[in-house]
């Protein structure tokens, strides 16, 4: 008797709470089941745990849920956490089901390999040896110019001392760091060597410098079928980063063995849909052209999006340069577009830094700069599980790259990573040049602020090429590196 009243009584708790429940679902509507990710497929490693959470519709308390694996169900409620030791791809299966009927999602788990914990690699000792780096080693340049060439960085050059030759004709040995301007005067091809004295030997470095005609005889005019984005990538070259060659919801993001010329064409096929590219650390960055000349009109002339937010901002600077001898190639003078930081106290010219290779997989990857600065690119497996974040396409056991730096003003408290913006000038910043434009909020730069070797204004009438830069060095532990991300390039005139 007493067994029988609880189930009555249960039973008609039971029934209010249906008819109650049952009037708070619209009549007619299946449930819906969305991802706040915009893709179903996820990649962890064995042994991690993995908590799906849809977000549902049209869903009471009537509602039931089976997550079923191969047909195996799994888990009966709202959130299923997966995890698994053995590696290889699982497809979930969520079936929803409300009084009107039942919907169904299949999401796609990745698991890899279990990544050892994390190594970090130690910098190989100084071996002593000379060495130095140029930037740059062919130039061309328009008549009427001058250019600036010396060597980003000179390790172990103590004692050493330089020569310049230009055409035969021989500068005084200096022992300060070598410097040469050139000025071009007369059109066609110019040899410039530098050599360096040590005590034992001496080091040779040649130069190709063409002397292109003035500016505007290779200028191509934008016409009425002109594309406002960049129609071709000429070098991604990125720094070490965690986010460059995967992430953690879209999986690689270039294909395994990548050559250069597949990663310019990926970089290229992700800019037409406003994806996102990675330059990794400091010194990383993306080459682009264009089907015409872009015109310095004085006000904003490029369109260049990241994804900065008020509290996070990784800048990139900018860089242009003019198809100086008209070959359709980036091999002529870059011009830094000043930004902010131009000139003051947060910027350095000339700065230079190598990474190192690591060997082992699931590394983290160490640099050290010209002033005997050293650092890390982390290796963080939750935004990427990638085993490796040294390029298929960049060779080498060392990379160097050269550029200007901007000062790091990150910081990492409870958990909470702050990168602050500049007030205007570089890609992936929320300054105030981050604003409103036709393809959302963007950043709006000037070729007018081009500045040459010297610090002056360049006076670009167009320019032909953009190279975007990650210019910051450090980490948080939360985001990892500090990397500029580039999602569109494109002439600001033929966007409006
Ligand atoms: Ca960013
Ligand atoms: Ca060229
Ligand atoms: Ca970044």
């Amino acid at each position: 008797m007493k067994r029988f009243m609880t189930r009555l009584i249960l039973l008609i708790l039971c029934s209010s709470w249906i008819c109650a429940c049952q009037e708070d679902t619209p009549k007619g509507h299946l449930p819906t089941i969305r991802w706040e990710e915009t893709s179903r497929r996820f990649r962890i490693q064995a042994g991690e745990a993995l908590t799906l959470i849809p977000i549902l519709g049209y869903t009471d308390k009537q509602t039931t849920y089976a997550w079923s694996i191969e047909g195996e169900t799994v888990c009966k409620e709202a959130e299923y956490t997966f995890t698994t030791t053995v590696p290889g791809t699982y497809f979930i299966l969520l079936r929803v089901s409300n009084a009107f009927g039942t919907a169904e999602d299949e999401v796609k788990i990745t698991v890899s390999e279990k990544a050892p914990s994390q190594t970090t690699p130690e910098l190989p000792p100084n071996d002593g040896k000379f060495r130095w780096h140029f930037a740059q080693t062919v130039f061309h340049v328009s008549q009427g110019r001058s250019i600036r060439i010396s060597p980003s960085w000179i390790e172990n050059g103590e004692g050493a001392s330089y020569r310049w030759t230009l055409n035969g004709t021989e500068t005084e040995p200096t022992t300060e760091k070598p410097c040469f301007i050139f000025s071009a005067t007369e059109v066609g091809e110019q040899k410039l060597t530098l050599t360096a004295q040590l005590d034992s030997a001496s080091v040779t470095q040649e130069f190709g410098i063409t002397v292109c005609p003035p500016e505007g005889t290779f200028r191509r005019e934008a016409s009425a079928s002109s594309r406002a984005e960049a129609n071709r990538v000429y070098a991604y070259r990125p720094a070490p980063g965690a986010m460059v060659n995967g992430y953690k919801i879209i999986g690689p993001g270039f294909p395994p063995g990548c050559t250069h010329e597949e990663a310019c064409d990926t970089v290229l096929s992700h800019l037409n849909r406003q994806w996102m590219t990675s330059l990794g650390g400091w010194g990383g960055y993306l080459i682009v052209g264009f089907d015409h000349s872009i015109a310095n009109s004085g006000e904003y002339d490029l369109c260049i999006k990241g994804n900065p937010f008020n509290y996070q901002s990784e800048p990139g600077i900018i860089w242009v340069s003019q198809d100086e001898n008209g070959d359709g190639q980036p091999n002529d003078t870059w011009y830094e577009l000043a930004g902010s930081e131009y000139g003051t106290a947060n910027w350095e010219a000339d700065y230079a830094m190598t990474y190192h290779r690591p060997s082992q997989p699931y590394s983290a990857v160490a640099w050290q700069d010209k002033h005997g600065e050293t650092g890390l690119i982390p290796y963080l497996s939750y935004w990427n599980p990638e085993p490796s974040y040294w390029q298929d396409w960049m060779e080498g056991e060392t990379l160097t790259f050269h550029g200007s730096r901007l000062a790091s003003r990150h910081s990492y408290e409870n958990g909470v990573s702050k990168l602050p913006a500049y007030p205007w000038g570089y890609a992936d910043n929320d300054g105030n040049d981050n604003t409103s434009t036709p393809i959302g909020k963007a950043g709006l730069f000037k070729i007018n602020h081009a500045r040459n070797w010297e610090g002056r204004e360049a006076n670009l009438a167009y320019i032909d090429f953009v190279k975007v830069q990650s210019a910051q060095t450090g980490y948080t532990p939360n985001l990892g590196e500090i990397s500029t991300e580039v999602y569109y390039i494109g002439d600001y005139h033929l966007m409006k």
